[in-house]
């Protein structure tokens, strides 16, 4: 899948289904994953040392097997955004969003690349493009690149309506794990609160018609679809890291049982 069919599939809030790719540098992995039906693949550079040549790489190896790379930047700049796009991802996941400023500076990277300067600032603030052919050539210039925001704070959900009235952004991922954290319930995912914020996040993403969903980050299949079927239509599961070392736990883990036993 394109990034432009990606993009459609989120704000039609159709489900398309990915994972989280740390294990980048690794030259056979992208044959592995080439035939599980994944629509987007996201390439992660938050959290995993992956380096700008590396991504490239998977982007482009991604890309060309029909499966959608995202990058996850590590920080919120124009400069990350740009390089992102740069190096082949069909779209951006910027960490911890909170402000309206933020998603100026994510939009200009990402949807009016490559503005810059006075130019930028008039597409941003007055929606003024040097003339109607520029205009056209900078949609159609980005026409295969998302704009996901994460939310995984207080201050993202309570200011998500703001977030989403600037336009360009085509879809919401909630990251559990610092959402569970910033609210003061550190991974209580069953807790009241933390619930109550998916619902509002799902709520307003509809209401904007954008694509939201979880990175599913632990736990099981089942406990993923319980809260998915609450609207997530952004299907982000686990990733390849997570996979690995559940399988070597269960199935290396059972045959040492075995043969103990
Ligand atoms: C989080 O849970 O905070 C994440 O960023 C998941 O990727
Ligand atoms: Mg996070």
């Amino acid at each position: 899948m394109r990034g432009s069919m990606l993009r459609a599939k989120l704000h039609a809030g159709q489900p398309v289904y990915g994972i989280c790719m740390e294990g980048i540098g690794q030259a056979r992995w992208p044959k592995y994953f080439a035939d599980l039906g994944l629509d987007y693949v996201w390439l992660e550079s938050e959290h995993s040392p992956n380096n700008r040549e590396s991504l490239a790489w998977a982007a482009q190896l991604y890309a060309a097997l029909g499966i959608a790379p995202l990058v996850r930047i590590p920080e919120i700049s124009n400069a990350q955004a740009s390089m992102a796009v740069d190096l082949g991802a069909h779209g951006v996941i910027a960490p911890y969003v909170e402000t309206v400023e933020q998603v100026r500076t994510l939009v200009g990277g990402v949807k009016y690349r490559p503005l810059k300067g006075e130019a930028l600032a008039a597409a941003l603030e007055r929606s003024e493009f040097p003339n109607p052919e520029t205009k056209a050539y900078i949609e159609s210039y980005n026409a295969d690149t998302n704009l996901i925001i994460m939310i995984e704070s207080p201050a993202g959900v309570r200011n998500l309506p703001d977030l989403l009235a600037v336009g360009g952004v085509d879809a919401v991922l909630i990251g559990p794990h610092d959402l569970s954290i910033s609210l003061g319930i550190p991974e209580q995912y069953e807790h009241p609160l933390f619930t109550a914020a998916l619902e509002q996040i799902i709520a307003i993403c509809r209401a904007y018609q954008v694509g939201v969903g979880m990175h599913f980050i632990g736990n099981t299949p089942d406990w993923a679809l319980k809260l998915a079927r609450k609207g997530f239509n952004f299907i982000s599961y686990k990733g390849d890291t997570l996979f690995t070392a559940e399988g070597v736990r269960a199935e290396l883990g059972y045959l040492r049982a075995q043969l103990n036993s």
